[in-house]
């Protein structure tokens, strides 16, 4: 049964509000791609407002005292995977080596990347909190898809706080907001305890109006959208870029999300009948009591995305699902036990005509 009191054992913690465990075996690999080899050796540098900035190749690193934390990773795409074992060296410790300098009041991570991705903190947080510059996961040297050689481990904070890939270490004065602040709206303070998982919508509500009326929405940025309960359908929505966007009980028959960005989208009840999702990242979103028959998620990426409502047990929480609908193995692989298991048991019902 879906939500059912037996999936969650009795003497664990409670996880983070909106938060589900990942497969038990399962740690997603989120955001960009590693970087290139690069033409030198890998070094951490810390500058900005310090006394003496300094430069650490990964050997060094190795060679300080190394400590061990488990984290409880909080994704904001809604999976979480306790207990993660990481090693490597405090952040406390390599600042005490460059000696801060007390006018910093921030302090900004920046990876080696492509599209230049950087996350920040305000520095006691960063040292309340234990920031961990990790170079070990599970007494392995960290994969390379998951930041190796060397990433931050932010525990207490969303993961998108963990930069991946660290390069360099800036102290500042004021606060520079780091990519997935700016690129996604995702909120700067982070806390999964408190649920802050978005900076609030941009977009006007007259500018809203016209785009629900038009039911065209191609292309646009609408984080945060709300449009609960309208009639949208055959929404064009090819590319749109719906993050966290309220879509709960629309009407979406035919509706096209091609490419479409609907992570953490609220979908419950959603008439959502040969809706196309193809290549559509709906990380987080929530499809709980939708109708997704002849729904084709083709090339979807689907991480923590529901299909059941974890808050009751009644049938009509779960999705409706047939052997009409487009979802492949790989891709039922990726989400929670309790998940898959309900997708493989809706997906050999035989499809209906509607
Ligand atoms: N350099 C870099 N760091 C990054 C990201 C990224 O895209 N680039 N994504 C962030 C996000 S959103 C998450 S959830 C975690 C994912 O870490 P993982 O791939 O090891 O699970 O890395 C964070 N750090
Ligand atoms: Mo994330």
């Amino acid at each position: 049964m879906p939500g059912s009191k037996a999936d969650r054992r009795s003497d664990e913690p409670p996880l983070p509000p909106g938060q589900q465990l990942a497969a038990a075996e399962k740690w997603p690999v989120v955001g960009e791609r590693a970087p290139g080899p690069g033409d030198s050796t890998w070094t951490i540098s810390i500058t900005g407002l310090v006394e003496h900035q300094q430069t650490w190749t990964i050997d060094q690193l190795r060679q300080m005292p190394q400590d061990e934390l488990y984290v409880d990773i909080h994704c904001v795409t809604r999976w979480s995977k306790r207990n993660v074992p990481f090693r490597g060296v405090r952040l406390a410790r390599l600042l005490a080596c460059v000696e801060v300098d007390p006018a910093a009041r921030f302090i900004s991570f920046v990876a080696r990347s492509e599209r230049n991705h950087s996350t920040s903190l305000p520095v006691a947080d960063a040292l309340r909190l234990n920031a961990l510059i990790a170079l070990e996961c599970g007494d392995r040297p960290l994969p390379v898809e998951h930041g190796g050689p060397v990433r931050m481990v932010v525990p207490g904070r969303y993961f998108y706080k963990s930069v991946k890939w660290l390069q360099r270490v800036e102290l500042l004065s004021d606060d520079r907001l780091g990519y997935w602040e700016l690129a996604a709206g995702y909120h700067n303070q982070a806390d999964p305890w408190q649920e802050q998982r978005y900076i609030l919508p941009k977009i006007s509500k007259q500018q809203a109006a016209r785009l629900i009326q038009q039911r065209d929405f191609r292309r646009q940025d609408l984080l945060g959208i709300d449009a609960a309960g309208l009639d949208l359908t055959a929404l064009k929505a090819e590319g749109a870029r719906l993050r966290n966007a309220n879509l709960q009980g629309c009407r979406l028959n035919g509706a096209d999300f091609r490419g479409a960005n609907l992570s953490n989208a609220h979908l419950q009840q959603a008439d959502l009948r040969r809706a196309c999702f193809v290549d559509a990242d709906c990380e987080g979103a929530n499809f709980s009591g939708a109708d997704l028959r002849a729904a084709d998620f083709t090339g979807a990426s689907l991480f923590g995305a529901s299909f059941t409502s974890a808050e009751s047990e009644s049938p009509e929480a779960a999705a409706m699902i047939d052997a009409t609908t487009r979802i492949s193995n790989e891709q039922i692989e990726t989400l929670t036990p309790r998940e898959a298991n309900f997708m493989r048991a809706a997906l050999i019902q035989p499809g209906h005509d509607f």
